[in-house]
């Protein structure tokens, strides 16, 4: 027994060392010359291959971006400006940005220039929807990608990355529910547009004749025509609206708040209501609309996120480090009345 015990002991600390010397002779033991050959270089190579591609991977601060911006025509478009420079600077993007002063011709030089310059991403908010073809291929050949932010544009998908931005159609169904709301489904509605050409005012005029059609018969757009985005010129075409058609107009339909206000002055000067004898319902929900609510003049805005800088910048970086990003990112939006204006309107960023 006493043997066979002592014998045991030894056979295990005999095992034990065994196993022991093998762990330890192992690592440093040379290897087998075919099989050693391959081995230690599959398990070099890949944190080498890491760090080679981690050294290739950009980071915000190596980002240069062209933003081809259309102009400064609304609250709208100067919130999406901020958004956009304020981000970059945030980040550390080198930004080269130009303002097209609401002309397509000076948005297509931009992004010439941008390609001359060799950016790594160029972003552009298109002013029309048509026309873009020859540039975009243009950058596509010098192996520039292309954001489109806040538009789009009538191009195939292979000429941009993707599409920041919102939907415009629905944007323009929600704004009909509101006016069949205000004007319990039944009335005489003139209509302001956007843009001649643009995506958001070819979509927004879609989206409230779609709804219309389809639940509100009793709607009827008497006039339309376009004001260009801007207060100036939605005042001018409103004063025209009222000359042609008077008290016969119930409701105003804008494309956006800026062409709203312009035509709350001329209905004001007119000697009307707004919000009272013309009730008026309008997109992009700024702080102007919201005032416009608190006074009683304006009865609801649709809204229109501006604020895609962060978004933009994102996916701007994930598209040069060769990650997939959706064909559209759209925006979260919402719909406001004046019974909430003055509650939201101290947090409202745009
Ligand atoms: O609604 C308008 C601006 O493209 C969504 O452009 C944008 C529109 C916005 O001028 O105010």
């Amino acid at each position: 027994m006493k043997l066979s015990r002592i014998l045991l002991v030894v056979l295990i600390l005999a095992l034990a060392l065994a196993v022991m010397g093998c762990v330890a002779v192992s690592p440093a033991a040379p290897a087998p010359a075919d099989t050693g050959a391959e081995e230690p270089e599959a398990a070099q190579a890949e944190p080498a291959e890491v760090e080679a591609a981690s050294a290739e991977m950009k980071s915000y601060e190596d980002l240069v971006v062209g933003y081809a911006q259309i102009g400064a025509e609304s609250e709208w478009r100067t919130a999406n400006t901020a958004s956009i420079k304020e981000e970059a600077e945030k980040l550390g993007v080198e930004l080269k940005f130009s303002d097209a002063q609401q002309k397509q011709e000076n948005q297509i030089k931009a992004i010439r220039s941008f390609i001359a310059q060799q950016v790594d991403v160029i972003g552009v908010s298109p002013v029309v929807e048509t026309g873009w073809e020859t540039v975009f291929q243009e950058a596509k050949d010098a192996g520039i990608p292309l954001i489109l932010v806040d538009r789009r544009a009538a191009v195939p998908e292979d000429l941009y990355v993707t599409y920041l931005g919102s939907d415009f159609v629905e944007e323009g169904r929600r704004a009909a529910d509101a006016m069949a709301k205000i004007l319990d489904g039944k009335g005489k509605i003139v209509e302001l547009v956007g843009t001649v050409g643009s995506a958001p005012a070819n979509d927004r005029y879609a989206g409230f004749r779609e709804v219309l059609e389809e639940k509100y018969p009793d709607m009827e757009i008497i006039d339309s025509q376009s004001g260009d985005f801007t207060r100036a010129k939605g005042k001018e075409v409103m004063e025209a609206f009222l000359k042609t058609h008077g008290d016969a107009i119930d409701a105003l339909y804008a494309h956006n708040d800026d062409m709203a206000i312009g035509a709350i002055q001329a209905i004001e000067e007119y000697g009307l209501k707004p919000g009272e004898d013309i009730k008026i319902v309008s997109i992009d929900a700024v702080r102007g609309a919201f005032e416009a609510m608190i006074a009683g003049k304006l009865n609801c805005t649709v809204e229109c996120n501006p604020l895609l800088g962060p978004q933009f910048f994102e996916l701007a970086l994930k598209v040069v480090n060769g990650e997939e990003v959706p064909k559209w990112v759209p925006s979260d939006e919402d719909v406001y009345w004046p019974e909430q204006a003055e509650a939201l309107l101290p947090e409202r960023k745009y």
